[in-house]
């Protein structure tokens, strides 16, 4: 029979064995817990879930699945109340999420930058802005707030739908009845426009649709082609690019705390793998060369109306003192420095 004394020191070694190899000890084990709560607004038929699917299975394969991730799509587990989704994870009800920043506005006011109109004309000004000095200064803005983030993803350029007709110039959106989400900047923007806003959750949105309690949206393409917009009436699109979501990858701060440093690390890089192909996915048949994409939804019987640089100046110029009066709520000082972030972008 072994001593005592030898079993202490066998089980002390075995440990910081453990640690060199960065394996949890046994003590922190403990502290995992058996299954992570991932909370999405939508699931794995569109780009933003497939890139959830894509992180929790990296995290199990990089941590030898000690860390086990479940997907709740939907925002589930706060009852499909999107704009709940932050204080939900920073009270720890959610693990971990991919969550739009438009979403996360309304407690954080920084990422109304996003929802700025006609701030990014094109993709190169969207990662002008995630990849530069102004998406670290938003991740330190929401490590201060209360939750760890890792990484971007993308949910896209947000394009006008509607059920009536063709829209062209913002005379054309007058008296439409416009679904909208998040933060009162959205109904800032469409009443400038002439349309009538109504704010509502993704899941009530739908039904909205369909019944033609709503004429319009406003949401990415690959949005429009999962959901199958097409299907509740929304026959028009204007392609105008008035606001992209970008998607921020966190975890609420207890739970990153209780894991190792090396599996921390884990995580995050499985994180930024998953962003860049998320992004990948949410950008296919719309960056490339003739936008692919559209002509598929135009094979649904879909009218995709391309605005002239003029048509689009037009919605520019009726939004711009929405734009004004948001540079001062979000931050004069944040709202510059994309501005020029932008200006000096790669093309
Ligand atoms: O609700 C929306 O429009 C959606 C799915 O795009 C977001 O969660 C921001």
């Amino acid at each position: 029979m072994k001593s005592r004394r030898t079993l202490i020191t066998t089980a002390l070694a075995a440990a910081s064995m453990g640690l060199a190899l960065g394996l949890p000890t046994a003590a922190q084990a403990q502290n995992y817990k058996s299954e992570y709560r991932m909370s999405l607004v939508v699931g794995t038929a569109f780009p933003w879930g497939k890139g959830g699917e894509i992180w929790a299975n990296k995290v199990k394969e990089k941590t030898n699945g000690r860390i086990n991730i479940k997907l709740y799509p939907g925002v589930s587990l706060i009852q499909g109340d999107q704009t709940r989704e932050f204080s939900a994870l920073r009270q720890g009800v959610i693990d971990m999420a991919i969550g739009s920043t438009i979403n996360w506005s309304p407690q954080v006011k920084q990422l109304n930058l996003f929802s700025l109109p006609f701030l990014m004309p094109d993709y190169a000004a969207i990662d002008a802005l995630t990849q530069g000095e102004v998406g670290k200064q938003i991740f330190t803005i929401l490590d201060k707030a209360g939750v760890v983030p890792l990484a971007w993803g993308e949910n896209g350029y947000r394009e006008l739908t509607n059920s009536k007709h063709v829209v062209k110039s913002p005379a054309d959106l007058k008296g439409l009845k416009i679904r909208v989400v998040g933060s009162p900047l959205f109904l800032d923007t469409f009443t400038a426009l002439g349309a009538n806003p109504t704010q509502m959750s993704w899941a009530d949105a739908q039904p909205a649709f369909a019944s033609g309690a709503v004429d319009g949206q406003e949401n990415p393409m690959s949005i429009f082609t999962a959901a199958k917009l097409q299907n509740v009436g929304q026959k028009f699109v204007t392609m105008w690019g008035y606001v992209a979501d970008p998607l921020v990858f966190v975890v609420n701060k207890e739970v990153w705390n209780s894991w190792t440093p090396a599996d921390r690390e884990h995580v995050r890089q499985a994180a930024i793998e998953a962003g860049k192909e998320e992004i990948a996915i949410a950008r296919k048949g719309l960056a490339d060369a003739g936008q692919p994409l559209l002509k598929e939804i135009e094979g649904m019987g879909v009218t995709v109306t391309r605005l002239s640089a003029d048509e689009r100046a037009a919605f520019v110029k009726a939004t711009k003192p929405v734009y004004d009066k948001w540079k001062g709520q979000i931050g004069t000082d944040l709202v510059t420095m994309a501005e020029k972030a932008i200006a000096g972008r790669k093309q």
